[in-house]
């Protein structure tokens, strides 16, 4: 599915990617809920968690989200993964993601 993350991944919308491996794509969020607030964004397209399967490599995403975390500087401070899912998880664009927020604490629960 078209996505702008799609878009990012194939470069046709600019973004700041700031890691890529095979796998994954991580760039700044356009509209930055912390200091560090980086999407982690599979290359092969999946829905949302809610849809990912074991074929899907779930494990790769979340250990470039911790490389994320330790390129940006807030490895031992401490940070946030979030995955937000369908309409009342908050997700807004339907390719799975993984948003890496640090450099402030966080507030528990999420409003
Ligand atoms: P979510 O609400 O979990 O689906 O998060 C989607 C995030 O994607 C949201 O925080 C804003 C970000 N975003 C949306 N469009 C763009 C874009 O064109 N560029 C970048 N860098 N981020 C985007």
């Amino acid at each position: 599915m078209d996505t702008i993350f799609a878009k990012i991944i194939s470069r046709e919308v600019p973004a700041d990617i700031m890691y890529e491996t095979d796998q994954v794509v991580a760039f700044r969020d356009i509209n930055p809920q912390a200091p560090v607030h980086v999407l982690v964004v599979p290359k092969k397209w999946v829905k949302g968690i809610e849809s990912a399967t074991s074929e899907d490599d779930l494990q790769s995403l979340l250990l470039a989200a911790a490389e994320v975390a330790r390129i940006e500087g807030v490895e031992r401070s401490g940070y946030r993964l979030v995955i937000n899912s369908g309409q009342h998880g908050g997700q807004t664009v339907d390719h799975l993601h993984v948003h890496v927020l640090g450099g402030r604490p966080m507030a528990w629960p999420p409003g």
